[in-house]
């Protein structure tokens, strides 16, 4: 490869392959509930209950043995680990299946589902087992103030400044697996074209920035991203 310096994002379209599902597939909806009424602050306010059980279920369903890395996963870490120049990988996704792949120069930038957040101390615990609000957290010895260490509708998210030196010096950025409905996660490809570097879509249809991109490649990310990475 001709680059020196790529950015790639991932989204949940690249861990649906390893049987988690994405977030506005068919209805969009949990329990009947929208992704937008329980990810978010107000919503733990309301409901911590409520809240925790949406992540013991999906951080039990994340422990599977069946859930592991695909193709698509692995050929990014195999890339990080023989491109010469820079690679990081941005996930707005909270699984694990990109460490778990291999991948090391990687930002969680919504967080991580098996980390437990302190809302007094703000310190971060690794956590497996499924957790409510009557919980005690493990540095302060309190009732109700752990939460998942997960960004929610309206919070900042993780690391900014470090992705956003990384899209401005990188001359390739690729989305992979994402419906560009999320912010600031959807604004990247624009700051990466300001930088005159090549964008490139790999998603199952074309997103919501679909426009934005130089360069478009639909279909499954276990057979596109293994193809275009090697
Ligand atoms: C496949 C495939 C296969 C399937 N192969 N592909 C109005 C305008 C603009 C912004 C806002 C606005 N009102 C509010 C905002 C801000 C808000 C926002 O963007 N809201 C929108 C809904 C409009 N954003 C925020 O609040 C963020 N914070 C923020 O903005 O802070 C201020 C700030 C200011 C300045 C700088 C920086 C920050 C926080 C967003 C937090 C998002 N949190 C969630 C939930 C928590 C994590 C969790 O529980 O898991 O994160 S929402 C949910 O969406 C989750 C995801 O990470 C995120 C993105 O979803 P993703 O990954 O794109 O999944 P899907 O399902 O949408 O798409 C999957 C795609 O894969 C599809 O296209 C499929 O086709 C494809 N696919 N199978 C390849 N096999």
């Amino acid at each position: 490869m001709q680059y020196q310096n790529i950015v790639i994002l991932t989204g949940a379209g690249i861990s649906a392959e390893s049987g988690i599902r994405t977030f506005r597939a068919a209805d969009g909806l949990w329990e009947n509930h929208r992704i937008e009424d329980v990810a978010t602050p107000e919503a733990f306010a309301r409901n911590p209950e409520l809240v925790h059980q949406f992540y013991n279920q999906r951080r039990e369903q994340l422990l599977m043995p069946d859930i592991r890395p695909n193709p698509a996963h692995l050929a990014l870490a195999k890339l990080e680990q023989y491109f010469k120049g820079e690679v990081l990988l941005v996930t707005q996704n909270i699984d694990n299946l990109h460490e778990r792949a291999g991948s090391r120069n990687l930002i969680h930038m919504h967080g991580e589902l098996l980390n437990l957040r302190c809302t007094t101390s703000g310190q971060v615990f690794t956590h497996h087992k499924p957790v409510g609000p009557d919980a005690r957290c493990g540095c302060c010895g309190q009732m109700g103030t752990l939460r998942p260490d997960i960004v929610w509708f309206g919070e900042m998210p993780m690391q900014m400044e470090l992705i956003y030196d990384a899209l401005e010096s990188c001359d390739l950025f690729i989305s992979i697996g994402t419906s560009g409905h999320v912010y600031p996660a959807a604004g990247f490809v624009e700051i990466a074209n300001s930088v005159g570097a090549e964008t490139v879509e790999i998603n199952l249809e074309p997103s919501k920035k679909q426009s934005a991109f130089d360069r478009h490649i639909y279909g499954p990310a276990s057979r596109e991203v293994p193809l275009f990475v090697e």
